[in-house]
């Protein structure tokens, strides 16, 4: 195991105003006896690769190289003095001289190694892959590993990632909006804006990220018209040399709306034609096209269901128009059909499972992390594990719709860890929600993950700084959903703030108790959708006109003797879409864990709950505390003053101001709310919800 240097970078960065642009790939200069010993072991930089790639991989060399060591190191064409370091594909005769041939055919064209070795009998550190994909990951690896300061005197590194497409979904618009962004415009439309998305790339590529989804799911059918695709093609130009693909959301109307065609009906063979001949046209354009994200009949979009078709009807439509070029369908999974079931949270299920085995190869369901949406609490989506013949790509929201958006920090990590370390029973224990997404469950070659990204022309591309830790997290866990949320806090703190022990413990504190934090002062026990149309602020009144499911009272119900949606047996029977024992687990409120008690069961505020409260108490009492804990976390962070840059300090400082007010308005509306339908109940609130029980 690596011993972890200690790098003390001393007090705070003085040169230059942080703004927060450079993200975890700052670069700054290390100490001088850790620069000194690096320098040593990097005489020159060796890098046989002539391509795109290959000067995207010596262009991040010579800037990491520059700002970490504070010197120019030298290109060569080989090893012929002193000490190199290589950037090498199997291809080249430096690494065939090594013999590491097998290993890294093994590891995959996005595999890589990094190990100290002799070449031409003089040390060396190689970074080698059979792919120039893995070469460039390699490098962002071993940039990494000088940025947090470890040994790299005896280096012997291997990895390659488990999934095989992490995406970014981006809920750009074409006019430049970005739908639940909170870091301000879309860096690719109306126009792309050039040298960020460069940097974007850069960033994407540093933690593995291979692919972005570049508009809105709620799609322009626009996006698939000449101008918007010749936009397309110059980001695809931009991101390709970092190995990121460019997918689309496609609108299913399309055929109808840009076609002049009659109809999208998936059964009709001009619309099965013009779908053949726009993905011709687009590959003709993007060679290296990822393929196309559906929204269909969810939420107002069009979908086969229009015209009496299934959903993989209409997966396979498209995925049999990009199969040719190698593409692929992810058709989302996100419907709630309020005609299928009265519990919203049972629809996807219902509609999803009895179509398992109907879809094409190349068409991934794209299934959110919980089965209602992105909720600060929500158990595992029963779809992962119930769907063994179609390839499942989780999507995880980055962007935090329903956790503070920028205003609060919460880092997401702790979140998708549970999930992704969920134990669906699909074949037994140990069927975890990971080995369902890594393929290795039902051995699916097929795999991936979505991320909707939190990006935007903010300076610090993420509004809130510490929300660019979520960004970090996702690529790390999409490139390994085995990794933890602490390793992962770690890394990005030392790269993105500061090695001093300091600073990085406190920093990980905050992190790894933010999202607990968050879920205790605004929807603890289970609660969800506690929120109005802005879902942001706490609005447990909330009875939305147009839709109930849209409703927060849908999904509390609380009135003077009860709170809590029943989805047991006896209530939605939500429990029994999940395996044993997970339903048996859940259909009892002594056996269900507090945090997803309200979730599962309507009880008494009278209710006895573990800690011996009664529900009433337990809920003022988790209330108080999570207003508190905000609070602590500010705390937390004043405590850095002077030990990190002044400007991001001071923006994160009052960011936490407003996050403390917040939870402190969560906790007394919540319990206010709460506090009067359990006295006082509202005749006509009940009488809203009596067909649902
Ligand atoms: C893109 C939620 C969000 C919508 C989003 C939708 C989806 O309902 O509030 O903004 O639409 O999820 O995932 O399609």
């Amino acid at each position: 195991m690596l011993l972890v240097l200690f790098v003390v970078l001393l007090g705070p960065r003085s040169a230059g105003a942080e703004t927060g642009h450079d993200l975890w790939l700052r670069y700054q200069p290390l100490p001088e006896a850790v620069r000194a010993q690096y320098s040593r072991a990097i005489g020159a930089i060796v890098i046989p690769l002539q391509s795109p790639t290959g000067d995207a991989i010596a262009a991040e060399l010579s800037r990491g190289l520059k700002g970490l060591l504070g010197r120019e190191i030298p290109r060569a064409d080989r090893i012929e003095s002193g000490s190199a370091l290589v950037v090498a594909t199997s291809s080249s005769p430096i690494v065939a001289a090594l013999g590491w041939d097998a290993e890294l055919r093994a590891g995959g064209d996005e595999g890589f190694v990094i190990r100290s070795a002799r070449v031409s009998g003089r040390p060396a550190i190689v970074v080698a892959s059979a792919g120039e994909a893995g070469a460039l990951y390699g490098t962002f690896r071993f940039l990494r590993l000088l940025q947090t300061g470890e040994p790299i005197d005896a280096l012997d590194v291997a990895d390659r990632p488990r999934l095989a497409r992490r995406l970014l979904n981006h809920w750009d618009n074409l006019d430049g909006t970005i739908e639940r962004g909170y870091a301000g415009h879309s860096l690719f439309w109306p126009s792309p804006s050039e040298s960020r998305i460069v940097d974007y790339a850069r960033a994407n590529a540093s933690i593995g990220i291979n692919g972005a989804v570049i508009n809105s799911v709620n799609a322009n059918p626009q996006m698939l018209t000449a101008p918007w695709l010749d936009k397309a093609v110059t980001i695809a130009r931009l991101l390709r040399p970092y190995r990121i693909r460019v997918y689309l959301a496609a609108n299913f109307a399309a055929p109808v709306m840009i076609g002049g065609l009659k109809t999208s009906d998936p059964a009709d063979a001009a619309v099965a034609r013009w779908w053949r001949e726009k993905a011709d046209e687009i590959y003709q354009r993007i060679p290296d096209f990822g393929g196309f994200v559906v929204k269909a009949n969810s939420e107002g979009q069009p979908g086969p269901q229009d015209y009496g078709r299934t959903h993989a009807d209409g997966a396979n439509l498209l995925a049999d128009a990009v199969a040719p070029h190698g593409g692929v369908v992810m058709w989302r999974a996100f419907v709630y059909d309020a005609s299928v079931d009265r519990d919203r949270v049972k629809r996807a299920y219902k509609e999803f499972v009895p179509l398992d085995g109907t879809f094409r190869a190349n068409v991934f369901a794209q299934v959110k992390n919980g089965p209602l949406d992105f909720q600060p609490r929500e158990p595992f989506h029963p779809l992962f594990g119930a769907m063994p013949k179609t390839p499942l790509m989780a999507e995880l929201q980055i962007t935090q719709e329903y956790l503070g958006q920028s205003t609060h920090a919460v880092y997401l990590a702790p979140m998708w860890t549970e999930f992704l370390n969920a134990d669906t029973y699909a074949r037994g224990a140990g069927s975890f929600v990971s080995r369902v997404v890594d393929g290795s469950l039902e051995g699916k070659r097929e795999t991936g993950m979505a991320g909707v990204a939190n990006t935007g022309l903010d300076d610090n591309w993420t509004g809130h700084d510490l929300a660019q830790a979520n960004w970090y997290a996702f690529g790390r866990l999409a490139w390994n959903p085995s990794l933890d949320a602490s390793t992962i806090a770690d890394e990005w703190i030392r790269m993105t703030w500061s090695a001093d022990p300091l600073v990085v413990a406190t920093v990980r504190s905050i992190l790894l108790d933010s999202r607990e934090a968050y879920v205790h002062y605004t929807m603890p026990l289970g609660l969800h959708h506690l929120i109005g149309g802005d879902h942001y602020a706490p609005m447990p009144e909330n009875t939305d006109p147009r839709r109930e499911d849209w409703s927060a009272t849908t999904y509390h119900r609380a009135d003077a003797r009860a709170i809590g949606v029943d989805r047991t047996r006896q209530g939605s029977g939500f429990v029994d879409q999940y395996q044993a024992p997970l339903r048996e687990r859940w259909n009892d409120p002594a056996a269900t864990p507090d945090e997803l008690l309200l979730w599962f069961h309507r009880l008494p505020w009278t209710y006895r709950m573990k800690s011996g409260r009664t529900l009433w108490d337990e809920l003022v009492h988790t209330y108080t505390r999570g207003a508190e804990e905000a609070r602590g976390l500010q705390a937390r962070w004043i405590g850095l003053a002077g030990k990190i840059d002044d400007e991001r300090y001071r923006a994160v400082l009052a960011r936490f101001e407003r996050q403390t007010a917040d939870a402190a308005a969560w906790r007394d509306k919540c319990l206010g709310y709460f506090g009067t339908a359990r006295a006082a109940p509202d005749p006509r609130h009940l009488l809203a919800h009596e067909g649902s029980r």
